[in-house]
């Protein structure tokens, strides 16, 4: 196994404690096949200050995919985090995985069956995990359908924070509520809001559908610790230059 360079739950609790707010790029192996791309996205996102690489996608990714995606990022000295959609998903050379159960799915294999197929990966090859309670809200996306979720309503934040609060009692370290990439309104902030009042020492991760600095903000101000964006920075070079300001308050 090669030397570890990132502790990468330390990294990110570090930051938060300090007081920083985390931005999480996102690259969909399947979306961006071009790695000449990846190095325009990596540039801008890296010199704006984003804080690590996620690296998945909810279909048509293969190992060897990510594998290549990976090692493409590495250069730029960053955490690389895996952000499976399967267990095809899983790359050695990445340096943590968001080791996720999708606690709303009404299928046993997204909640545990995918994990217990994909945790003698991990182990293998020495990945940090990072146990995470995946939770699908509103438009849902492709993850959503994928994952036979049963989407928590944005007008429910009771349920969405009973779901956070569940996921802290089984111990998850990370909980991602996540509106699906592409969604057409973020998840509004009085929903996350309910959300972080209950979320203890679990860090708490939204994404799907952050395309503006205002949008950026009003996730943040609403108690999120880190924010995801994907589709943004694979379209709109100017408007993910300006989400990461929003959250790195540049
Ligand atoms: C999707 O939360 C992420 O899993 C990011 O969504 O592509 O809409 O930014 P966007």
């Amino acid at each position: 196994m090669s030397e570890r360079k990132f502790w990468v739950d330390s990294y990110l609790r570090s930051k938060l404690s300090s007081g920083e707010k985390i931005h999480f790029t996102l690259l969909d192996p399947d979306k961006i096949s071009d790695l000449s791309k990846v190095d325009k996205v990596a540039e801008l996102t890296v010199s704006e200050g984003t804080d690590a690489f996620l690296v998945g996608g909810s279909i048509g990714v293969s190992e060897k995919d990510v594998d290549e995606l990976v090692v493409s990022l590495k250069k730029w000295g960053l955490p690389i985090i895996l952000f499976p959609g399967n267990v095809s998903g899983i790359s050695k050379y990445a340096d943590a995985i968001l080791f996720m159960s999708l606690l709303n799915s009404d299928d046993p294999y997204f909640i545990i069956g995918a994990q217990v197929l994909g945790a003698p990966i991990v182990a293998k090859y020495g990945l940090e995990a990072l146990p995470t309670g995946y939770v699908i809200v509103g438009y849902g996306g492709a993850a959503g359908y994928v994952g036979r979720a049963r989407p928590v309503p944005y007008d429910k934040p009771e349920l969405g924070a009973a779901y956070v609060l569940a996921a802290r009692f089984l111990g998850m370290r990370y909980v991602y509520l996540e509106a699906g990439s592409g969604a057409p309104e973020p998840i509004p902030p009085k929903f996350i809001k309910k959300a972080s009042t209950v979320k203890g020492d679990s860090v708490l991760i939204v994404g799907g559908g952050i395309r503006t600095y205002e949008q950026a903000k009003e996730v943040i101000n609403s108690g999120a610790d880190i924010v995801v964006t994907g589709t943004v920075v694979e379209e709109n070079t100017e408007k993910a230059r300006e989400i990461i300001r929003a959250i790195k308050k540049k």
